[in-house]
């Protein structure tokens, strides 16, 4: 883990101030500037299913529209000709595990003497992070992790952080696991990867980030986000009609300046949706959370996006 997180740890703890403007401490803020001119893959929360990372990489893209060949995304971005943003929630599987979640907490409620249901969990959640981890860290300038709800090592409360448990108590359960089997250095990196995890993307007609915005937030408080643990709490809990409205609206007026005839789009993670995408905020939000399969929007610059055409299923 060590190997992986912390070199991907430094690289977020040292990038640029064109692509994430320093806060006010001169650390990366919690904005970042996405090339307008690459061709943009957004990856909805992918819950420690590390078959999707790996699917991600080859997704077929069409760099030239002028010809039939198409460009793997991981060849596209060695070339610096595309971007990925990734919109967090990348530990805890869900449904599929609901079974090995239950023996797991039976584990737990024995103090770990028996982990196999849980050591098949964390191999999953830990290994998600040490590919993404890789990848950021060898192309940091064109891959993006923004934070979700449960990246929370330590399952701590405030900051806009809160405890997680849905099909058991997934936040206790990984913490006191950590805690048994994993040196602290290795709980303190997670740790600090995760804190260093910025909030919001901004493309050139879109934004993303993990949960819709329960609010309009201004550029400086999101750039300010360690500082205010409520901007966190805004932009990665926000449940289904928890947000006020004309949040989107407000957001996408604010930070978008497209040309007059693209029209914007919000997109989110974070509540499950059926099929390829769901949408919110007068269809202005496009949520890709699809916990049975893989969903990719891709966003190819200067095109307008068409969500029933450029909502892959990888
Ligand atoms: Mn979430």
């Amino acid at each position: 883990m060590l190997e992986f997180l912390r070199p991907g740890l430094e690289v977020l703890q040292t990038e640029p101030d064109y692509q994430r403007p320093r806060d006010q401490h001169g650390l990366p803020g919690g904005l970042v500037r996405l090339s307008p001119v690459r061709t943009t893959v957004i990856i909805p929360d992918i819950h420690a299913r590390m078959e999707i990372v790996r699917r991600v990489l080859d997704i077929p893209l069409a760099l030239s529209p002028d010809t039939d060949t198409t460009t793997p995304l991981l060849t596209a971005l060695q070339q610096g000709r595309a971007q990925l943003v990734c919109v967090g929630d990348y530990v805890h599987a869900e449904q599929r595990a609901a079974e090995r979640w239950r023996l797991a907490m039976q584990e737990f409620l024995e103090g770990f003497t028996r982990h196999t249901a849980m050591d098949d969990e964390m191999r999953e959640s830990l290994g998600t992070l040490q590919m993404l981890a890789a990848i950021k860290t060898a192309l940091p300038e064109a891959v993006h992790l923004l934070k979700g709800n449960h990246e929370n090592i330590r399952n701590r409360e405030g900051n806009g952080n809160h405890s997680f448990g849905k099909f058991a108590y997934e936040g206790q359960m990984v913490a006191d696991y950590m805690e048994q089997f994993y040196p602290p250095e290795v709980i303190e990196t997670i740790d600090q990867f995760e804190q260093n995890l910025p909030l919001l993307a901004i493309g050139g007609s879109f934004l993303v980030s993990h949960a819709e915005p329960s609010r309009f937030f201004m550029p400086a408080e999101i750039r300010d986000y360690r500082e205010n643990g409520e901007v966190t709490e805004g932009l990665t809990w926000t449940a289904n009609g928890d947000a006020e409205d004309g949040s989107v609206a407000a957001m996408l007026d604010s930070y978008i300046s497209s040309d007059p005839g693209l029209s914007s789009y919000y997109f989110a993670g974070h509540r499950p949706v059926n099929g390829r995408y769901g949408t919110r905020a007068d269809g202005r939000l496009i949520q890709l959370h699809n916990p049975a399969s893989g969903i990719a929007a891709v966003i190819n610059p200067d095109q307008q996006f068409d969500p029933d055409q450029d909502i892959l299923v990888i």
